[in-house]
């Protein structure tokens, strides 16, 4: 395995869920980290990390955060399937941000990217890295713009990115879909530590979802270039949630679940129509 760089790393999202989680363990395994959150750090700092509050949409604050990093892990912003007006300023104004201060530093990007950028296709489907973006919220829709701001900085500007579809990262999964898509902490301090480390990624998707059984949704990512396979299964969970599912048609019908069902105002259209609404025009 390459050596840890020896630049220090940018966690945006510090004070979050992930944030956290990473904050401790990446300062466990040796990592130099910068951390960053519109809140306070809640607790005492990891060792080797120091912390700034700032907000990701002011960007003479964040600029400065990133002076001599090697890499920045953008974890921040909203993470979940809110109004338009709240999305905007941290999720499409502050990604932005994160990319220009990645290009001053030459610093790769691993950006928390979510499975509801492809939430509008369907269950049934077997989708690989290179399906149409589908994204089932003004969320969604946030995290697909901050995929191709990253195709972007890769081709105008050689920034490199590792564009992490994450399903359901929690301590444990709690329904049938996210027994399919759900990540382990461990699983996606692995998978951090990998797009940190691995060369020449470019920009690349890796789906982040452990090795569960039931996920047959995905197919086919980056995995393999940064060296990362999961280790861990949600299996053990499979007797108690598999048959928790939704009484929602549309949540049930579509990848994102809940996020695609949320405000749904269209009449419902039977399958087969509209998979002929996804053909090309002849
Ligand atoms: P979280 O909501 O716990 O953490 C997000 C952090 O971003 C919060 O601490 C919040 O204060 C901070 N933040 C919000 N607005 C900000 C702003 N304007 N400026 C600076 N910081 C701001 O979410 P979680 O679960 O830790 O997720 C982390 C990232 O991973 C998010 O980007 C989320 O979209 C993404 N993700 C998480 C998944 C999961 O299952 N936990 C699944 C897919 C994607
Ligand atoms: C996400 O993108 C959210 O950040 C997280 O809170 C979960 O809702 C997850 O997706 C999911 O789809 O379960």
């Amino acid at each position: 395995m390459a050596d840890r760089p020896v630049k220090p790393v940018l966690l945006t999202g510090a004070a979050g869920a992930l944030g956290r989680h990473l904050a401790a363990a990446l300062a466990a395994r040796g990592w130099t980290l910068r951390l960053t959150d519109i809140v306070a750090f809640p607790g005492a700092l990891p060792p080797n990390t120091s912390f700034t509050q700032t907000d990701l949409a002011d960007a003479p604050a964040i600029a400065p955060l990133a002076d001599g990093c090697g890499a920045i892990l953008h974890f921040g912003g909203i993470s979940r399937d809110r109004p338009f007006d709240e999305v905007l300023r941290p999720n499409i104004i502050g990604v932005y941000h994160i990319y220009e201060a990645a290009c001053r530093e030459r610093a790769r990007v691993v950006l928390a990217s979510s499975n509801h950028v492809v939430g509008f296709h369907e269950r049934s489907e077997r989708i690989d890295d290179l399906a149409p973006l589908m994204p089932d919220s003004y969320y969604g829709l946030s995290k697909a713009y901050g995929e191709l701001l990253a195709q972007l900085y890769w081709k105008k500007h050689g920034v490199e990115s590792v564009l992490l579809r994450i399903g359901s990262c929690a301590p444990e999964p709690w329904d049938a879909r996210s027994l399919g898509i759900w990540l382990s902490y461990a699983d996606l301090t692995r998978l951090v530590e990998r797009a940190l480390m691995a060369r020449d990624v470019g920009c690349e998707v890796v789906w982040g979802a452990s090795k569960n059984a039931s996920l047959s949704w995905w197919s086919n990512d980056a995995r393999a270039k940064l060296g990362w396979e999961p280790a861990d299964s949600s299996d053990r969970f499979a007797s108690r949630l598999a048959q928790k599912r939704s009484d929602n048609p549309i949540s049930e019908r579509y990848m994102g679940g809940d996020y695609a069902a949320n405000g749904y105002s269209r009449p419902l259209v039977a399958p087969e129509e509209e998979k002929n609404e996804r053909s090309p025009p002849t």
